[in-house]
């Protein structure tokens, strides 16, 4: 059973970090109702879900994704590029710990974990404002003993890789053309997000199943007739925070006996 560690939604997430959305007010109450939803189809999809207190002067820190990049082997704390958002690790490393040994970012790299896509053994890094070279390279450096071929990966018009291009399974990439080069995943089948419905390259895959935001029925129905089984939840108010619906999970396969 996959492990997943959410968070709580903080009472300051109006407050959030935005790059590419315009603000817009938030209804916090809504934005945790609706997170709730999302953890419970976290569970329906067969994952063991944890919950960490909500961090009320942090108004990012329900986006869990950004602070760790977690592998079968080791689990890498990050340095998110946003200063804001550097003091959410130390809870979600406190718990992580239980699960892997842990590594760590140093300064002045930066690297947020929505940037980090793996697809088996491949990690494909995004070049976006939130993850420098050297947050890379330090990630590199990192994970070197255990074999994974780390690529890095243009993007523009967008927060993170992981907004441009997830995974659908190992042979099959749900992409964005306008904000990643189809050519950096070449050798996958890829289904494109319908030109109307921006945001929807942003997948969690479970096992052989997907889950998505309600908000792009369009894409779903290229996933549901690429013959994936598609489970959607209403997350809309946390995209207002620039959230979707990976950031929202450390998804994790529980390696204890
Ligand atoms: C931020 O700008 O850092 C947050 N408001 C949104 C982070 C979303 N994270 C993700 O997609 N991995």
């Amino acid at each position: 059973m996959p492990i997943a560690i959410t968070r709580e939604v903080s009472p300051s997430l109006g407050a959030c970090e935005l790059s590419f959305v315009p603000r817009t007010p938030i209804d916090v109450t809504l934005a945790a109702t609706q997170h709730r939803g999302y953890q419970r189809a976290l569970a329906s999809l067969g994952c063991k879900v944890l919950v960490l207190d909500a961090e009320a002067d942090m108004p990012d820190a329900v986006f869990v994704e950004d602070v760790a990049v977690v592998l079968d082997e080791v689990a890498v704390m990050t340095r998110p590029g946003a200063e804001s958002r550097r003091g959410e690790g130390a809870s979600v490393a406190e718990l992580l710990q239980r699960y892997r040994p842990l590594r760590a970012i140093q300064a002045p790299g930066t690297l947020d974990g929505g940037d980090v896509l793996r697809i088996g053994r491949t990690l494909y890094v995004g070049q976006s404002a939130r993850s420098n070279a050297e947050g890379v390279a330090q990630l590199q450096a990192l994970i070197a003993e255990f074999g994974y071929d780390v690529r890095t990966v243009p993007i523009h018009g967008c927060l993170h890789l992981k907004s441009s291009v997830t995974a659908l399974r190992d042979d099959t990439v749900l992409l964005q053309p306008a904000w990643v080069d189809r050519a950096a995943f070449a050798g996958y089948r890829i289904i494109e997000v319908d030109p109307s419905e921006e945001h929807a390259a942003n997948v969690v895959r479970v096992g052989d199943e997907v889950l998505m935001s309600a908000c792009f029925p369009l894409t779903r129905q290229r996933i549901v007739d690429a013959g994936i089984a598609v489970t959607t939840v209403d997350v809309s108010e946390l995209q207002k925070a620039e959230g979707a619906v990976t950031c929202c999970s450390l998804l994790l396969k529980d390696t204890q006996p």
